[in-house]
């Protein structure tokens, strides 16, 4: 072993020590403010000040929060179907998890991005990714709801990603894997690694009026892999930082073989050039399959297209575009402040933060202040990119948000703490504990280039002791700091649903005004809509029964449906007919091997049916809607083939 590998694996050792054994961080009796509970509360029948938009990791969907109450008020589903609502189990939504792959009905979803006009929330839309099956979805936050879900070809594993332009130009997202490309036999020999397997970064564009995603153009890179990005803004808008790891490009043990080298490296994209290279004709149009999937409002129905095309740009053919900074340690986190001049690196296994100036970067490109190359990209010299490093800030930084009035935060995992700095300076200014092991951090507006400031939440990676026990699985953690004054003071524990990754915060009244109540009956051009009682009906085509149902309090229509047969398949085609907030309908019938489906007043959803033996099947609604909701029921009948 060389002295370098044999440091690189004591770091990890200790590292990996410390993250074991970092339960209780120095000063675990940490105050929690004396006024704490003031600031937390919200009174019965008080909004909070802020929606939370949190990610629901390994549950595939998305999180939303109050602050400061930390009450949980809806779970939306984005790539993990929903027994509740019946998303991704309804024939409507089914094709929103239609994939290349096929049906794939679960993600993995890290993070998040809030849609952007002149670098501050606009409050349209919120991106997300899917890591497993690599997906970027966009939520409409008038209605809580998925709308779209676009595959991304050329990547695996689509961590690092979605990151947001300052106007919303682009949705930016790179590859986790490193893989033979698409368009590659990719039946490699794994050990070819080094020559077979490269990355990509894709710049999806979202239209500025309907917010449907379309894949711009993809750079094809070097074979690392992308950890996370921010996109520049004001002075540095039209650049995209990207963290890299694994640049000694290994493919096996990545722990120790990936630590090998003391520094991994940001990549800065400089996507105004790269428009110029797709103007000139430098995209080379790639043939790849993707999968594109709509939610339509007036139909209420989705439709799944098979992609074929995606135009790529070579970094060999298109020089200035891209750029290696080095960042040492395993970099993580890579997070830019709110006048764009900074960029935050944070080396997972580093003892220090690295601060970079874009100012010095493009100094350092005039005058190619370089050390060498990676894979015909330059790196620019450590030095000549620096701004400065934060001495001593604790152990393991992952990731910073900043409160717009000159400050960083950022979350350190290993010595579970967050620690406040300031910008100009690079001095420590306050630290306080987290309970335990913090992952993101996020401050309302703390991405954009107007932070709201004033609190600051920690999602934690571990839970330990700090709610009631339930057996072996415990619920995420969630801290709530007041960043007001100079010190942070802890006020809110607070439990979450599924790993939260990253999340955003958005004051109240940006969305409150927007929200959609109902869907009106008479815009519904669902195929199947039954837009008065008068309009309801089953028809037989085949073997196929279609069920043209309404619901409103409290009957269904019609409830009693005979002339079914085994072999036979029934659409329950259910059209909730009321006009009034908050009053869905529910619709299950027995034995159905799917799930419910909960339909907006003025909205129609379609449940399949398939019975598997003869006799009577009861059908009623789900959601109590009225003094009468028991008797919201029917029955189906089915009879022998
Ligand atoms: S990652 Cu989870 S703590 Cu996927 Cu953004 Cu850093
Ligand atoms: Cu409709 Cu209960």
């Amino acid at each position: 072993m060389s002295h370098r590998k044999l440091m690189a694996s004591l770091a990890l050792t200790a590292v990996a020590a410390g993250a074991l054994y970092s339960c209780k961080p120095k000063g675990a009796q940490a105050a929690v403010s004396g006024d704490a509970a003031e600031k937390a509360y919200v009174a019965p029948g008080k909004y909070d000040e802020f929606y939370n938009i949190v990610s629901g990791g390994f549950n595939g969907q998305l999180g939303i929060y109050g602050i400061p109450s930390g009450r949980l008020f809806r779970v939306v589903p984005v790539f993990s179907q929903s027994t509740e609502s019946g998303y991704g189990f309804s024939e409507e939504t089914k094709p929103m998890l239609n994939t290349s792959h096929g049906f794939v009905p679960w993600d993995d979803l890290h993070h998040l991005a809030i849609s952007e006009t002149n670098g501050e929330h606009d409050g349209r839309w919120v991106f997300v990714n899917g890591n497993n099956t690599p997906r970027i979805a966009r939520i409409d936050l008038s209605t809580f709801r998925t709308a779209e879900i676009i595959e991304i070809p050329n990547s695996a594993g689509n961590h690092s990603s979605p990151f947001i332009t300052e106007n919303s130009e682009y949705v930016v997202a790179g590859t986790r894997f490193s893989v033979p490309l698409d368009d590659q036999n990719g039946d490699v020999p794994i050990n070819t690694y080094k020559q077979n397997f490269r990355g990509t970064v894709s710049f999806i564009h979202p239209d500025p009026t309907t917010g449907n995603m379309s894949i711009a153009f993809q750079i094809k890179t070097p074979g690392v892999n992308f950890d996370l990005a921010r996109a520049g803004k004001g002075k540095s808008h039209g650049w995209m930082f990207f963290s890299c790891y694994n640049t000694e490009k290994a493919n096996t043990l990545l722990e120790v073989n990936a630590s090998a080298k003391d520094k991994d490296f940001i990549m800065a994209v400089n996507w105004k050039k790269a428009e110029e290279y797709l103007k000139a004709g430098k995209g080379k149009k790639e043939a790849v399959k993707y999968a594109h999937n709509v939610y339509n409002e007036s139909t209420h129905t989705a439709t799944s297209t098979m992609m074929n095309e995606v135009t790529t740009l070579d970094p060999k053919e298109c020089p200035d575009m891209l750029y290696f900074i080095p960042c040492p340690k395993s970099p993580h986190g890579c997070d830019t402040d709110p006048t764009g001049e900074y960029i935050v690196g944070s080396g997972k296994l580093a003892a220090l933060i690295p601060v970079f100036s874009f100012t010095k970067i493009q100094q350092a490109i005039a005058n190619k202040t370089y050390d060498g190359d990676y894979d015909g990209i330059p790196v620019i010299k450590y030095d000549a990119a620096l701004y400065g490093e934060v001495q001593k800030p604790g152990l393991g930084p992952l990731h910073t948000e900043f409160d717009g009035k000159g400050n960083a935060y950022t979350s350190m995992f290993v010595s579970s703490e967050i620690v406040k700095w300031n910008i100009k300076d690079l001095k420590v200014l306050d630290r306080v504990p987290t309970y335990y092991s913090i992952g993101h951090l996020s401050i309302p507006g703390g991405p954009t280039a107007k932070p709201y400031g004033k609190y600051v939440i920690a999602y934690n990676k571990i839970t330990k002791d700090r709610y009631l026990p339930t057996g072996p699985e415990l619920t995420q953690s969630a801290q709530l700091y007041d960043i007001s004054g100079d010190k942070m003071k802890l006020i809110l524990d607070f439990p979450t649903n599924g790993e939260p990754h990253y999340a955003e915060a958005i004051p109240a009244s940006m969305l409150m005004s927007k929200q959609r109540k109902i869907y009106k009956i008479e815009e519904n051009m669902h195929p199947f809509v039954a837009k008065g009682e008068g309009q309801t009906k089953v028809v037989r085509n085949g073997n196929r029964v279609d069920v043209y149902m309404t619901a409103i309090r409290s009957h269904l229509t019609p409830d009693n449906i005979e002339g079914v047969k085994i072999g036979d398949e029934v659409f329950f085609h259910v059209t909730n007919l009321e006009q009034d907030w908050d009053v869905p309908h529910g619709f299950a019938v027995k034995g159905a091997n799917n799930a419910e489906i909960l339909i907006m007043p003025g909205e129609t959803q379609t449940l399949a049916f398939k019975p598997d033996r003869v006799g009577i099947f009861p059908f009623y609604c789900t959601d109590f809607c009225s003094a009468l909701h028991q008797e919201m029921q029917g029955y189906l009948r089915v009879s022998p083939a």
